[in-house]
């Protein structure tokens, strides 16, 4: 380590904020722009297949929450390209690079959403493995990222319980509102649970953002957390998670479950899940079609500057 690297890795240890301003290793710079994009793009993308049933919600009211929820979705993209671009880089560089295929985004948005039951499903389980994730992310050590955290997670808050509501009206509902739970339970549990990302043997920058405390758990500490806050929920609800191998481990105290289908997940990771092609093709349209607003934004900008100059 440099002098200055041992520097800051002790503001780091002391648990003061990094600023935007301030030294930086460059590689911390860079994991912070890899996954402070990642997580803005997963935002973005997520909306896609909540989008797909804001037409087809089955009362005004659950079509008013959903809109809302998607609506609040595109908002945290919007604070995360914006906590990103205190690092330097440009918002047009990072939706040029998922649009070209380059960027990750969550491997959770590559699933399709066939019944209004994976409202409930995504809501429930993938808003809830990110609350997971996130609440620990409002103590990282990049302030605008931790700051940004904030906000998100009190929405996230929300958006889990809306999607915990529709389960719970699906499961008190008829035996095929019931049975469509089941099936949304079937085909998001998985999928969720990947969410955290590979196991920490795996994980390539888990020690060293643990270190910059870019991140404060590794992804099997979260994955755990997460399985533990959701088996009792899933009993509540009288639905039965996908594995047969969960069950409760009164010596460790945490739940133990089943093997994790790694090669699915890299699959999709890859690209090559049921619906990669279709989302980026979807982002790419909406980003064409979306052209005239930006430019107009931007002449509308341009404009005040030059008349609150004069
Ligand atoms: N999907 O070394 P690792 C939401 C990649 S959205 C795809 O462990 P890291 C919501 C990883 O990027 C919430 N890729 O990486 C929105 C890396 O590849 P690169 C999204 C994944 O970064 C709408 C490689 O695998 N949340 O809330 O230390 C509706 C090796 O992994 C995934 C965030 O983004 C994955 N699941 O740890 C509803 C949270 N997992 O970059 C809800 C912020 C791993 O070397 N992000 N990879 O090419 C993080 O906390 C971390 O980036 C991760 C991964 C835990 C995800």
């Amino acid at each position: 380590m440099t002098p200055e690297e041992r520097e800051f890795q002790q503001k780091i240890d002391a648990g003061i904020k990094v600023e935007p301003k301030d030294w930086m290793p460059e590689a911390y710079r860079k994991t912070l722009i890899r996954q402070i994009s990642q997580h803005a793009h997963s935002e973005i993308v997520g909306q896609l297949p909540e989008g797909n049933w804001i037409t087809r919600a089955p009362t005004l009211k659950r079509k008013a929450i959903l809109l809302a929820k998607v609506q609040d979705e595109a908002g945290h993209g919007l604070y995360l390209y914006g906590a990103a671009e205190t690092l330097g880089i440009r918002r047009d560089q990072m939706i040029e690079d998922l649009l070209a295929g380059k960027a990750k985004y969550s491997s959770v948005f590559n699933y399709p959403t066939l019944t209004w039951a994976d409202m409930g499903a995504i809501g429930w389980l993938v808003d809830g493995a990110a609350i997971i994730n996130q609440i620990p992310l409002c103590r990282c050590s990049y302030g605008p990222y931790a700051r940004g955290m904030i906000r998100i997670c009190k929405e996230e808050n929300f958006h889990q319980r809306q999607g915990f509501d529709i389960m719970f009206t699906l499961t008190r509902g008829t035996p095929e509102q019931k049975a469509m739970a089941q099936d949304a339970l079937n085909r998001w549990w998985w999928p969720a649970v990947m969410m955290h990302g590979p196991s920490d043997a795996e994980s390539k920058h888990s020690a060293q953002s643990l270190q910059w405390k870019i991140k404060l758990f590794s992804n099997d500490e979260l994955r755990q957390k997460f399985i533990d806050q959701i088996a009792p929920q899933a009993e509540y609800l009288g639905l039965t998670i996908p594995d047969p191998e969960l069950k409760w481990n009164p010596e460790r105290g945490h739940y133990d479950f089943g093997a994790i289908d790694w090669d699915e997940f890299h699959n999709v990771i890859r690209g090559n899940g049921p619906c990669n092609r279709d989302r980026l093709r979807t982002r790419k349209e909406a980003h064409e079609a979306g052209a005239w607003v930006r430019e107009g934004a931007a002449a509308y900008a341009r404009k005040r500057a030059i008349r609150e100059a004069a």
